[in-house]
């Protein structure tokens, strides 16, 4: 794997770093199969949020919700870890830093599956099931029949545990992030378009501190020009060469 070169004043902000915070979203799971939401070969490619990704679409066709969130159970279950998820368990394991936290938009599993114990999902996670009516109700999503998926207590439809449009953040686990991303010292945003809210406005918290802020994502977005530094590289080479050179001290 080509690794970037990482210019001289991001290595000696690496080199000083205790706390980490890992932002990450769709663009960290591309190099394991599972697809983005925006851009060529996107979901949205082809699809509408707003007949996915929804209450009101769920209300409307809960089959045709849980068939496309089957097929996307399906892909996540053959997905591999890469070299990205491996670096920010090694830097979780390892002394370099009192502590690695991983903030993630996306509802796979996938840094969990690689090895990474401290995460927050701010989207919830797929593989779960949950009550629509929040009854208590809660299985796994594989467990779902898409054709009829009321749940027992009669009130209402088995749904995937993930934030849609329209739905707020479970406030707990946006509070831990917010909280989080106002000790970092270090941050990395990986891998997001940062157009969705309100996790797009969390690397801000850091940025309007001073902390160093920096983005790894092949492509610029809305965030590059408030942040101090941008890899263009994908995910895998960008986190591992950041891994090395805080592991390095350097
Ligand atoms: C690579 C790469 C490689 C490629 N390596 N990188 C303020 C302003 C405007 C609108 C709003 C606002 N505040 C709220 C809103 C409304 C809305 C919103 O943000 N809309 C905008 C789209 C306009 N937000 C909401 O509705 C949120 N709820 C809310 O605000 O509630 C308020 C409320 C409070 C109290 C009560 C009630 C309501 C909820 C948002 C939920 C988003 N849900 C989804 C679906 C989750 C479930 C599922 O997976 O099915 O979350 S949408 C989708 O987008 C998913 C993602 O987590 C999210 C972000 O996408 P992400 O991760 O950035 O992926 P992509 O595809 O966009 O980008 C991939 C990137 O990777 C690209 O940049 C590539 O270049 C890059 N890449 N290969 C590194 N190898």
């Amino acid at each position: 794997m080509n690794l970037p070169e990482l210019p001289a004043d991001l290595r000696a902000s690496l080199g000083k770093a205790r706390n980490l915070v890992v932002l990450t979203g769709a663009g960290m799971s591309t190099e394991s199969g599972v697809p983005v939401f925006r851009g060529p070969g996107g979901l949205w490619e082809g699809n509408r949020p707003e007949d996915l990704a929804t209450p009101e679409a769920f209300a409307r066709d809960s089959e045709k919700v849980w068939r496309w969130y089957r097929w996307r159970l399906e892909k996540i279950a053959l997905a591999e870890s890469h070299d990205g998820h491996r670096a920010l368990v090694d830097l979780e394991q390892g002394n370099a830093l009192d502590q690695v936290t991983v903030i993630t938009q996306n509802v796979d599993g996938m840094h969990q599956r690689a090895g990474s114990r401290n995460v927050l999902e701010l989207h919830g996670n797929i593989t779960r099931a949950r009550c629509s009516t929040h009854c208590g109700e809660v299985r796994d999503s594989l467990s779902v029949d898409p054709a009829n998926c009321n749940c027992p207590c009669g009130r209402g439809g088995l749904r995937p545990d993930v934030v849609w449009f329209g739905e707020g953040l479970d406030p707990d686990v946006l509070t831990r992030a917010e909280r989080t991303l106002h000790e970092a010292d270090m941050v990395w945003v990986v891998g997001t378009s940062a157009v969705v809210y309100p996790a797009a406005a969390l690397p801000g918290l850091a940025a309007g501190r001073g902390v160093c802020v920096v983005e790894v994502n092949p492509e610029p977005t809305p965030l590059t020009s408030r942040l101090t530094h941008s890899l263009r590289v994908p995910a895998s080479a960008g986190l591992r060469a950041l891994a090395l050179a805080v592991a390095s001290g350097s």
